[in-house]
């Protein structure tokens, strides 16, 4: 059986980051691990007042029991980190369990529609930069790459410039960047540089004009979840296209209630069937 961890926060109620990579992940066959990176009473997008207990001091200890115990991952898999001392911390987890035979996936979780999340600054964007170096895939929205790349962030960005950005995330280091959020006419999708075979992979679906909260985590974790599989990058792309996409379109019906994050669950008891 394979093992991933994956390194996020739990937003006790809102879905996204930890509440949706563990069913995920867990319902693609593979033991997922967890290390919570903070406790928040709701994620940060659009709420004021929301609890936030930090975990920082925690994920040492965790990381040296787990070397005594000899622990080892296929897949490391990181999400939303809450500061520049956590970035740092987590770039020692994978100084400690990164391997030869594994790979580290990083969603550099930082902002949507051309802003930063509440309380994220450059130095965390400078810190997440040097993880992105780090990792063998990074997973940016288009407005997580611009801030990388220090470029404005162009809401239409088709495949061309998507294809440059790409090169341009690749030369931070990362050897496979995928970028979502990419508009082909009246499609929304993803396309991904393998900078090893110099090759360029997408996979597009229709677009649907509703920010929805979390599609991103359920993008990254079925990416994750497919690769931790084996799946080839063009294969792993498509299959997280298609199920965030399945999920928005289960969503709609509820969209005036599900502020909160997309309904995933109504696609979670088929996504084991994706993968035949
Ligand atoms: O979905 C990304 C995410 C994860 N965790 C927290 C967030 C967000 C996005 O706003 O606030 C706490």
């Amino acid at each position: 059986m394979k093992r991933a961890v994956t390194i996020q926060d739990i937003s006790c109620f809102g879905k996204c980051s930890l509440t949706v990579a563990l069913p995920i992940i867990s319902a693609m066959g593979i033991e997922t691990a967890v290390i919570p990176t903070a406790v928040l009473s709701t994620h940060t997008g659009g709420f004021s007042g929301y609890t936030f207990r930090d975990l920082t001091g925690d994920i040492p200890q965790i990381a040296s029991h787990w070397e005594k115990l000899g622990l080892r991952f296929d897949a490391i898999y990181t999400g939303y980190l809450g500061s520049p001392a956590q970035v740092q911390i987590v770039s020692d987890f994978f100084d400690s369990f990164g391997r030869e035979d594994n790979f580290i996936v990083v969603d550099p979780v930082m902002g949507d529609a051309g802003r930063l999340y509440a309380g994220f600054t450059d130095e965390l964007v400078s810190g997440m930069r040097r993880l992105c170096a780090k990792a063998d895939y990074v997973i940016p929205n288009m407005t997580e790459a611009a801030f990388l790349l220090d470029i404005p962030y162009e809401e239409n960005t088709d495949e061309e410039r998507a294809r440059s950005m790409l090169r341009s995330l690749a030369e931070l280091g990362c050897k496979r960047p995928v970028l979502t959020g990419v508009r082909r006419g009246s499609e929304h999708g993803a396309v991904a540089f393998d900078s090893v075979n110099n090759e360029f992979t997408s996979a597009f679906c229709q677009h649907v004009d509703r920010q929805m909260h979390g599609t991103g985590d359920i993008f990254a974790s079925v990416f994750t979840g497919a690769v931790t599989l084996g799946k080839e990058l063009g294969e792993a792309l498509g299959l997280a296209v298609r199920f965030t996409s399945d999920c928005i379109m289960a969503t709609l019906p509820h969209a005036d209630e599900v502020w909160y994050g997309s309904c995933f669950e109504l696609c979670l008891g088929e996504l084991a069937e994706y993968l035949k």
